[in-house]
Parts: structure tokens; C-alpha cells; sequence
């Protein structure tokens, strides 16, 4: 921080929140803002975010910073638009940051109805896949098999048994300019996206997987390891999708089983416990090898293989 305020470039996200250590949603919040610089209004529904970011007498935000309730941070930002434009103020953007069970879930109504709309808002997803503001339910973002407080693995649950939702293909399906996924594991690659969707108008959507040491059940010194081994198993694709066409994709350096992923979080250790779950790894393996597939993850020399 010293080094950036002798360069003269002001930090956006400063300390003074009460993130868990090692929580990777507030890693790349800093991120985020440094892509998008100082003349936007940040939006974020009830969450994480919003906790973390506003105890009694403090704030980390050094840009306008608005909270309201969980399940319409899309309608709140696409009123702060219209207002903008109507005062004339169209350098000054409006951007969301909210979690995924206000995106995936509870907003999704209003998330759909304000890219239908058009409205002039970049969306960011900070996903970290449960409710863990209030302790870790159970999202339409949870991966598969993944043990939460409202789907616990036990003796007859292997977890969560659905899917997580193709959320990215469902809003480039409402006609997006600009879709795209990062991981706060490749700072580099999400900063350079948020900067892209900052050049288009209309909605935007960019989803972060932020992993989270608390509720995932990792050492918080890991975040950054664990969201690489998410991206190079394939379990977490990075894509870019401009005009509804994949533009991009983020390629696996060296392919890594996804039992490396799994046997590193608690909320995995269920499949591994007493030698039952194979099918449920199998199954596993199969979503990351389909990925692997449909964007084409893996350079060329593998793909040959
Ligand atoms: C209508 C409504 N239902 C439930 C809640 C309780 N609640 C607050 S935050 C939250 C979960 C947030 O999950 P997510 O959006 O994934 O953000 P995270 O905390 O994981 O960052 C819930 C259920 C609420 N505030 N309002
Ligand atoms: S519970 Fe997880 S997402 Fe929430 S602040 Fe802690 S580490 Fe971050
Ligand atoms: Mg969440």
C-alpha cells in the first residue's frame, strides 16, 4: 500500500473489513476496483461482502458503496443507472458485487429482467459456492457432492446431488455482450476481464470463483493453491463469451485428477471417507472432463493425446 500511494495510484478496497483470513471474495474485491478505477458505484446485496464491509463506525470502500437487501441488487443498480443518465453523468458506472446465492438464487428474477432490459450494469459474481454469510447452505452454485449445512453428506446423502448451474450459458443466452468466468487464483486474467467489460455497454457478467477457507474447510494460507487446482482439474472452467460466441479460454497448463481438488476441502472428505463414493468421484471427474471438451481446456500438445 505505501509503494502504490508514493506512485501516486489510490488504493479503492482498503484495510478495515473483517474478512476470515485468507477469504479469497476479499482478495478480489481490491482487484476488481483496481480494474475499474474510481468512478463507479458499487452495489452488493446481503451477504458476505456486506457483512465483512460494514462494521459499526468503519468502511474499506473508497468508492460509493450502496447496501440494500438480498434479492434485488439488480433492480437497485439498474435504478442508480437510469438516474445517472438522466443527470447526464455517463462517465461514472454502475457495478454489482454480490454472492452466488443472491445471483444464482434469490436475484435471479431481477437479474433476468435487467439483462432483458439492456441496462447499462456490470455484474460481478463473487462465488464461493454456498450461503455462507449464514453459515453455508446450499446454492444453486454448490458443486455436486459437495457436503452443505441444508444438503449434509451422511450415511444415506453423498451431498448436494445436483448440478451446479450453467449460470454464465443462461445470461449469454439473454443476448449479454459480454460473459466471462476468473478465478481469484489468476489475478492477472480476472483484472484484464474486468477492464474488457468495462469498455461495453449494455449488462455484463463476470463470475469469480473465490474459494473460502472457513466454510470449504482449508488452511487460509491455500486460497490461491486451491483455486488453481479447481481451474487445472477442469471443475472450473475460465471462458470469455462476447455476442453470445466462447471468444477465450483460459488453458490447463498440466491436467490435475480432480480427487487432487476434492481430498483438499472438508466439504469434500465425505467421498473419501470409507471407500463408497467412486461412482460419486467418477461422476465428478466426467463434469471436469466434459468441460475439458466443450471449451477446449487443454493445450493443443494434450489435446492430441
Ligand atoms: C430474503 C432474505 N432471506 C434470507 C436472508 C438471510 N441471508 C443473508 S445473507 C444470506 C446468504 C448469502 O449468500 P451468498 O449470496 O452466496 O453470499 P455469501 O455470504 O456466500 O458471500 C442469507 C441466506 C436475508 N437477508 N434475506
Ligand atoms: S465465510 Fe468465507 S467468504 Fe465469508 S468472509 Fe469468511 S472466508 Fe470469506
Ligand atoms: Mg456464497
Amino acid at each position: 500500500m505505501i509503494a502504490k500511494e508514493k506512485s501516486g495510484e489510490q488504493e479503492l478496497f482498503v484495510s478495515g473489513h473483517r474478512a476470515c483470513h485468507g477469504c479469497g471474495m476479499a482478495l478480489s474485491v481490491g482487484h476488481i476496483l483496481k480494474a475499474t478505477g474510481k468512478d463507479v458505484i458499487v452495489v452488493t446485496p446481503t451477504g458476505c461482502l456486506e457483512t465483512f464491509t460494514s462494521p459499526y463506525g468503519y468502511s474499506p470502500w473508497r468508492v460509493p458503496w450502496i447496501h440494500h437487501l438480498f434479492e434485488n441488487g439488480p433492480s437497485i443498480a439498474s435504478g442508480v443507472a437510469a438516474a445517472l443518465k438522466a443527470q447526464g453523468r455517463i462517465h461514472v458506472r454502475v457495478l454489482v458485487i454480490g454472492g452466488d446465492g443472491a445471483t444464482f438464487d434469490i436475484g435471479f428474477g431481477a437479474l433476468s429482467g435487467m439483462l432483458e432490459r439492456g441496462d447499462d450494469v456490470l455484474y460481478i459474481c463473487v462465488d464461493n459456492g454456498a450461503y455462507m454469510n449464514t453459515g453455508g447452505q446450499r446454492s444453486g452454485a454448490s458443486p455436486m457432492y459437495s457436503s452443505t449445512t441444508t444438503d449434509p453428506a451422511g450415511k444415506i446423502s453423498p451431498g448436494k446431488s445436483q448440478m451446479k448451474k450453467d449460470l454464465p450459458a443462461i445470461i449469454a443466452a439473454h443476448g449479454a455482450p459480454y460473459v466471462a468466468t476468473a478465478s481469484v487464483a489468476y489475478l492477472k486474467d480476472l483484472e484484464k476481464k474486468v477492464k474488457k467489460a468495462m469498455e461495453y455497454h449494455g449488462p455484463r457478467y463476470i463470475q469469480i470463483d473465490t474459494p473460502c477457507p472457513s466454510v470449504w474447510g482449508f488452511s487460509p494460507d491455500r486460497t490461491l493453491e486451491i483455486g488453481r487446482l479447481g481451474v487445472q482439474s477442469g471443475l472450473i472452467p475460465i471462458i470469455e463469451m462476447q455476442g453470445g460466441m466462447l471468444t477465450n479460454v483460459l488453458k490447463i497448463k498440466k491436467k490435475i485428477p480432480v480427487e487432487e481438488y476434492l481430498k483438499s476441502q472438508k466439504r469434500f472428505s465425505h467421498l473419501f471417507r470409507d471407500g463408497q463414493h467412486q461412482k460419486e468421484i467418477e461422476k465428478i471427474q466426467a463434469l471436469a472432463d466434459i468441460n475439458i471438451q466443450k471449451y477446449g481446456l487443454l493445450k493443443d500438445v494434450e489435446d492430441k493425446r
